[in-house]
C-alpha cells in the first residue's frame, strides 16, 4: 500500500463538501490504491464546527479502507499542514443586497489568509484547486499570497463548465459524452465563459461537421452552459453541489493521475499565450501527465472566439483590479 497523502478541504461542512469528502475517501479522486488523510476546515462558529463533527462521524461510519486519518479544525494552518492537495471550497456567499464588489473583497480576505497559510505550512508541491467563487480571482489571490509556492500549483475550477458543455454537445449531436474529445472552455468561471467546440472531434471526425450551426452556438449552446448554474438554483432552490463535487474530483484526478492524452479544461495562471496577460487565472485546454498540466498551444483563434475570449478576460481584469490594493 502507498503512503497516505494529505488532502485539505475547506468549507467541509457545506453542500459541496458533503458531496465531495466521501468520494475522496473512497478513492475516486486519487485512486483505489492511495490512502488519504482528510484535513477539513470550517468556520470557527459553533454551528459550522458541529456540522463538521457530524460529517466526520459519517466518514467514520463508512469505514473507508483508504481513509488513513482525519483532522477537523477552524485553523487554516492546521488544515493545510503538509497538505499535498488543497481543495478550497468554502467561500463567502453573496448575501441579500451585497454588491459584487463587496463579495469580491470579503472573499479576498479569506483567500489572502488561506494563501498565506498554504505558503507557510503546505507541502512545497501542494496542488491547489479553488472552487469557491469568484473561483478564478480567489485562486489568483491565494497564489499571490503564497510567493514561496510555485504559481503553477494554483488552479481554479472550470471543469464543471467543461462537463456541462460536453453533455449539451452530446445531446445535440446524439453521441456519447465519452466519444467527444478536444473540447475546451475559455476564461472565467462565470456566465462570461466561452465554451468552444471548434476543435472537438467524435471518433476522430470534426464535431462541427455534425453541428454546423452558428446560430445554435451563439444563441443556445453558449448561453445554456453560461447560465446553467442559475438554472439549477431556480429548479432546485440550491446551487449545484453534486455536479460541482464531481467536477472537483475530475479536475484533481486528472491533474494527479493524468488525462491519457485527452484535453481537459483547467483555470491556470496564464503564461501570456492566447493574448491573456501573464498571471491571470484563465480557463484553457490542458493535457495532464505525471502530476503536471501542459497547455494546448497554437490553436487558431477566429474573430468570434477573440471577442468571446476578450469579454471573459475583461471581467477577470476588472476583478483583479478590484483586489489589487490588497496584494
Ligand atoms: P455552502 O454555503 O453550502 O458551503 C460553504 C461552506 O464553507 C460553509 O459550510 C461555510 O461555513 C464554509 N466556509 C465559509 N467561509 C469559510 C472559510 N473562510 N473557511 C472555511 N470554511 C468556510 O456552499 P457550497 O454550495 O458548498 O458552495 C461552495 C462554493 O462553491 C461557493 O462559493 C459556490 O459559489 C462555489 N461554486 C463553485 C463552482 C465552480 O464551478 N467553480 C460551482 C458550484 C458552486 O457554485
Amino acid at each position: 500500500m502507498k503512503a497516505p497523502v494529505r488532502v485539505a478541504v475547506t468549507g467541509a461542512a457545506g453542500q459541496i463538501g458533503y458531496a465531495l469528502l466521501f468520494r475522496i475517501a473512497s478513492g475516486e479522486m486519487l485512486g483505489k490504491d492511495q490512502p488519504v488523510i482528510l484535513q477539513m476546515l470550517e468556520l470557527p462558529l459553533d454551528k459550522a464546527q458541529a456540522a463538521l463533527r457530524g460529517v466526520m462521524m459519517e466518514l467514520e461510519d463508512c469505514a473507508f479502507p483508504l481513509l488513513a486519518g482525519m483532522v477537523g479544525t477552524d485553523d487554516p494552518e492546521v488544515a493545510f499542514k503538509d497538505a499535498d492537495y488543497a481543495l478550497l471550497v468554502g467561500a463567502m456567499p453573496r448575501g441579500p443586497g451585497m454588491e459584487r464588489k463587496d463579495l469580491l473583497l470579503k472573499n479576498a480576505e479569506i483567500f489572502t489568509v488561506q494563501g498565506k497559510a498554504l505558503n507557510k505550512v503546505a507541502s512545497r508541491n501542494v496542488k491547489v484547486l479553488v472552487v469557491g467563487n469568484p473561483a478564478n480571482t480567489n485562486a489568483y489571490i491565494a497564489m499571490k499570497s503564497a510567493p514561496d509556492l510555485p504559481a503553477k500549483n494554483f488552479t481554479a475550477m472550470l471543469r464543471l463548465d467543461h462537463n456541462r458543455a460536453l453533455s449539451q454537445l452530446a445531446i445535440k449531436a446524439n453521441v456519447a459524452v465519452a466519444d467527444i474529445k478536444k473540447l475546451t472552455v475559455w476564461g472565467n468561471h462565470s456566465p462570461t465563459m466561452y465554451p468552444d467546440y471548434r476543435f472537438a472531434t467524435v471518433d476522430g471526425k470534426s464535431l462541427k461537421d455534425t453541428i454546423n450551426d452558428a446560430d445554435w452556438n451563439a444563441n443556445t449552446f453558449i448561453p445554456t452552459v453560461g447560465k446553467r448554474g442559475a438554472a439549477i438554483i431556480e429548479a432546485r432552490g440550491l446551487s449545484s453541489a453534486a455536479s460541482a463535487a464531481n467536477a472537483a474530483i475530475d479536475h484533481m484526478h486528472d491533474w494527479a493521475l493524468g488525462s491519457n492524452g485527452e484535453w481537459v479544461t483547467m483555470g491556470v495562471p496564464s503564461d501570456g499565450s492566447y493574448g491573456i496577460p501573464e498571471g491571470i487565472i484563465y480557463g484553457v485546454p490542458v493535457i495532464t501527465a505525471n502530476g503536471e498540466y501542459t497547455r494546448v498551444e497554437g490553436l487558431a483563434i477566429d474573430d468570434f472566439s477573440r471577442v468571446a475570449m476578450d469579454k471573459t478576460l475583461a471581467e477577470l481584469e476588472e476583478e483583479r483590479s478590484g483586489v489589487a490594493h490588497l496584494l
